[in-house]
């Protein structure tokens, strides 16, 4: 994670695909990837609490060596996961547990964790960790596949209840997704027993954000097959948009300002500097 370091190995960097699906979803999700040792320590850290970092702070200064969170993203997975996101040495924007006790009875309003964020070419990252099991009525994490470039401000999105083809995340213990900042989501309400943790970091990246994964498959079929992905509550005229978005965040992830996704934004950048003589 810091500068001196010779980063994550190749083979523990995300594919060209899995970037894809990111752009295209909002989210990379990996499944139990921190053993079951650490799993067990997570609770009674998060209840003695994480010390405050300040906004902005390195990972050497948040998390110093040998501290439970530092061994968390000194997993092979989680620092290549995090590598091919944001790059090395990220600033941490800020990191919370969050905690939605067992029989809570309230649900988060569904939001974006900012205000509305016009960024193209450059996106935060929001890991969220869960230690224990999480079943569908320990409250979940609910998210909105593909919504993170419909940009929103904060909670205005409140007001929907329950959006086509949201999902609830239902897990095994140790797993750990990443969210675009942009990304509407929520806690749900905790119906169950259990009082269920979380805890999360939002990275601010400190390089450009291109090609910082495994791109050895970045002209395989896949790469455009995931980028082509439809949601289901995308409408007919704004859902469009959507790919268009996307189209301009693999451009700029490339580096490749041509790249275009069926000719969105090339039509929509087209401005011929062609001047003919008048006649
Ligand atoms: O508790 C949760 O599942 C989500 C909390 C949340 O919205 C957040 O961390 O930004
Ligand atoms: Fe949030």
């Amino acid at each position: 994670m810091t500068s001196q370091g010779p980063g994550p190995e190749r083979r523990h960097l995300l594919t060209s695909a899995q970037m894809a699906r990111f752009v295209a979803h909002g989210s990379h999700r990996m499944d139990a990837v921190v053993p079951a040792a650490m799993n067990e320590r997570a609770i009674s850290v998060f209840d003695a609490g994480v010390p405050h970092a300040r906004d902005g702070a390195t990972v050497d200064e948040a998390y110093p060596p040998g501290s439970f969170v530092r061994e968390l993203l000194e997993l092979p997975e989680i620092a290549g996961a995090v590598h091919s996101l944001v790059g090395p040495d990220p600033l941490i924007d800020h990191h919370a547990v969050h905690i939605r006790h067992a029989r809570n009875g309230e649900a988060q309003p569904l939001h974006a964790d900012a205000i509305i964020d016009t960024r193209e070419d450059a996106f935060d990252v929001q890991l969220m960790y869960y230690p224990q099991d999480v079943t569908l009525d320990m409250g979940g994490t609910l998210s909105v596949p593909g919504s993170h470039l419909r940009r929103i401000n904060e909670t205005d999105t409140g007001r929907y209840q329950n959006v086509r083809g949201q999902t609830r995340l239902v897990c095994p213990a140790g797993t750990v997704q990443f969210l675009h900042h942009g990304i509407w989501h929520g806690g749900r309400r905790n119906d169950s027993d259990i009082t269920r943790y979380m805890f999360k970091i939002r990275f601010n990246p400190t390089v450009k954000q291109r090609l910082l994964w495994n791109t050895e498959d970045l002209a395989a079929p896949e790469v455009l097959a995931e980028l082509r992905t439809r949601f289901p509550w995308y409408e007919n005229a704004s859902g469009r948009i959507e790919y268009l978005n996307r189209s301009r965040l693999w451009a700029a992830l490339t580096g490749d300002p041509a790249f275009d996704l069926d000719y969105w934004s090339t039509r929509v950048s087209n401005r011929p500097q062609r001047v003919l003589p008048v006649r």
